[in-house]
C-alpha cells in the first residue's frame, strides 16, 4: 500500500514539475532571465582590509630643488617608510578609502574573523576600537556582531582580540561602524560613517 502512495506521489510531483515547466516558459518567453540568487557567489576564503592610508608622497628633496617635486607611488600595502624620514606611514593600495574602524575581516564559508589593524606602534588599533559588523547574506538575512578589538588594563598592558562567529548563512558582504546610529539608512550618517564591502 505504501509502495502504490509512493508511485502516485512520485506522477503527481513529475507532473506538477511539467507544468511549472511550461509555466515558467511562457514568462521567460525568449529573455535571458538570472536567478538573482544566482547572480554572484562569494568565494569560499576570502579577506577584505578595510583601511584607508596614503598612495603615495610628493618627494621635494631629490637634487635639494624644491621646484622639481617628483610624485613617488606606494607600492606595498601597510606601515612602511615611504619617505625614508625614519616615521612609518600607512599605505593604502587597494582603492578603497575607508574610513572608521580600520579592520581586517577573513570569511571561510560562514564563519567569520575579525581584528583591527594595529597602530604604527603596535600598541592600539589603528582605528576605533570596537566596531558593529552586520553581515548579509546572497538572500538578504543579516546577523550582527559586535567586537571588541582590543582591551587598555593600563597605560602598559593592553590585548588584542580577534572576534569568531559562525553566521548561520555564508556572507556576501558587510557593513561595519563604530556607531550603531549610523546604521540609518536614509541619513547621511550611514555614509559618512559605515563602510560596506563585498567578499
Ligand atoms: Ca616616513
Ligand atoms: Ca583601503
Amino acid at each position: 500500500m505504501k509502495q502504490v502512495v509512493f508511485v502516485i506521489g512520485l506522477i503527481a510531483m513529475v507532473s506538477l514539475t511539467g507544468c511549472l515547466g511550461f509555466g515558467e516558459e511562457d514568462v521567460v518567453d525568449g529573455d535571458e532571465l538570472v536567478n538573482p540568487t544566482d547572480a554572484y557567489s562569494p568565494p569560499e576564503a576570502s579577506t577584505i582590509m578595510v583601511d584607508y592610508g596614503l598612495s603615495g608622497y610628493w618627494d621635494c628633496d631629490n637634487g635639494n630643488n624644491n621646484s622639481e617635486c617628483e610624485y613617488r607611488a606606494c607600492t606595498q600595502h601597510g606601515w612602511h617608510d615611504i619617505d625614508g624620514d625614519g616615521d612609518r606611514e600607512y599605505c593604502d593600495i587597494d582603492g578603497h578609502e575607508n574610513y572608521g574602524p580600520q579592520i581586517i575581516v577573513k570569511k571561510i564559508g560562514n564563519k567569520i574573523t575579525v581584528e583591527c589593524i594595529k597602530s604604527e606602534d603596535g600598541r592600539y588599533c589603528k582605528g576605533s576600537e570596537s566596531a558593529y559588523l552586520i553581515f548579509t547574506s546572497i538572500e538578504g538575512l543579516q546577523e550582527m556582531i559586535y567586537c571588541d578589538m582590543r582591551d587598555a588594563y593600563n597605560s602598559d598592558v593592553f590585548v588584542f582580540h580577534k572576534c569568531e562567529a559562525t553566521l548561520g548563512f555564508e556572507p556576501v558582504s558587510f557593513e561595519i561602524s563604530d556607531s550603531l546610529y549610523a546604521f540609518d539608512y536614509s541619513g547621511y550618517d550611514y555614509y559618512n560613517y559605515v563602510s560596506f564591502r563585498v567578499f
